[in-house]
Parts: structure tokens; sequence; C-alpha cells
């Protein structure tokens, strides 16, 4: 499987109508807390935009209601790994990406053999509280020797000005939430990643 190296997670439907027409063609809807009605509304209407747009939609959490609105990608932490039921979600025929932080976070995840692995934080991040330090390139290259052919997502604090790092250690596809969404001109700079980025297509 092939993902698109430029791989956008936002937190509503209003940002990927912004985003998605502009190119995008993989993003992560990543919402934490809200009432299912809410979140159920939010995948059905990222779930259209996508599908008139040709980009691959891939739910963070919230399996049970990417299956119930047929989305075929979800993306899930360790913690929610451990509750959900893997079994369903394959049976339901979705993908499913794995968040990592180390070593025994990468044999749990490839253990449900995946269809990719995200390492972070690459770099220092304010979008999430985490335990671990930066990781660092030299990681990324690590995580790539051990899972070989299994697409490798890096995260946490990529900007455009350092993005070129990660692909060159061996990275497959750059999740980033700040730098684009907290930019003063998302729009610019959604356009100025899908041409970077072009190059890893
Ligand atoms: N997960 P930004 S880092 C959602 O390391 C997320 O697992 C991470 O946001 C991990 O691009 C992160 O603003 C936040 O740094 C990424």
């Amino acid at each position: 499987m092939n993902l698109d190296p430029f791989y956008p997670i936002v937190d509503s439907s209003d940002w990927i109508a912004r985003l998605v027409p502009l190119g995008v063609r993989l993003v992560q809807l990543r919402i934490k807390d809200a009432p299912q009605d809410r979140l159920r509304r939010e995948i059905a209407a990222s779930k259209a935009v996508c599908e008139d747009h040709g980009c691959q939609l891939i739910v963070n959490d919230h399996w049970q209601l990417a299956i119930e609105e047929g989305c075929d990608f979800v993306h899930l932490g360790q913690e929610d790994l451990a509750e959900a039921d893997v079994r369903a979600i394959r049976k339901a025929g979705l993908r499913l990406g794995v968040s990592t932080h180390d070593g025994e976070e990468l044999e749990t995840a490839l253990s449900v053999e995946p269809d990719y692995v995200a390492l972070g934080p690459v770099y220092p991040t304010g979008s999430k509280d985490l335990k671990w330090a930066p990781q660092g390139l030299d990681r990324i290259a690590g995580w790539k020797r051990q899972i070989g052919g299994l697409p490798l997502v890096a995260i946490g604090g990529l900007t455009l000005e350092r993005v070129s790092g990660v692909f060159e250690n061996g990275a497959d596809a750059a999740a980033v939430i700040s730098d684009v969404t907290g930019n003063p001109d998302p729009e610019a700079r959604t356009r100025a990643w899908l041409s970077l980025t072009a190059q890893w297509r």
C-alpha cells in the first residue's frame, strides 16, 4: 500500500472541506471528545468531501463509527488499540494504522499486522502531551529498518522546513497538525506542502 507523503491531521469536517479540495490525498480526522451524534456527522461529512476529491480519509479512534459510516481506514493509538476489536475492524474490511513511540509499542503494533506504523514525536510538539522525548531522525531510519516494506509515518513537530529529513531517513509520509492548521494562511501552507512533498509521492 502506498501512502501519500503529505498527511495532514485535522479536527473537523470544516477543515477537511477547506483543505482537501486543494489536492490533499490523505487526511486524518482526529476529534478527541465529542458526543456520538456530532462525531457521526463529522465522519459522514468528512467522508463525503474525501470521496468527491479522491482523498483517503483515516478516522482516528472512533472505529465503530467509522465502520458504521462505511469508512475504510482507521488510526489507533496504543491505548485505543488495546481496547479495540481488531478482528471486527478487519472483518469490516478497514485498514489500520497504529501509533508507536518505543520498541515495545512497535512490537504491539506489528502483532496486529497494521497497514502502517506511525513513529513520534520526531521533534517537540505542542499538539499532544507525550511522555517520550523527541525521537530524532536516526530513530526513523531504525524503525524503517525494522519494519521493512510496511509504510512508516513520521509525526510530531514537523514543518515544511524540517520535513525533508524524515523522508531522507526512510519515512513514507509526514503527518502534521500545527504547521498547517496553525499557520496564518493554512491554504497557502497546504499548497506549499503539496508542492514540496510531490517529489516523494
Ligand atoms: N501524535 P504537530 S505527536 C497527534 O508522537 C500526535 O504519537 C504524536 O502535531 C505521536 O504536527 C502528535 O502540531 C501531534 O506537532 C502532532
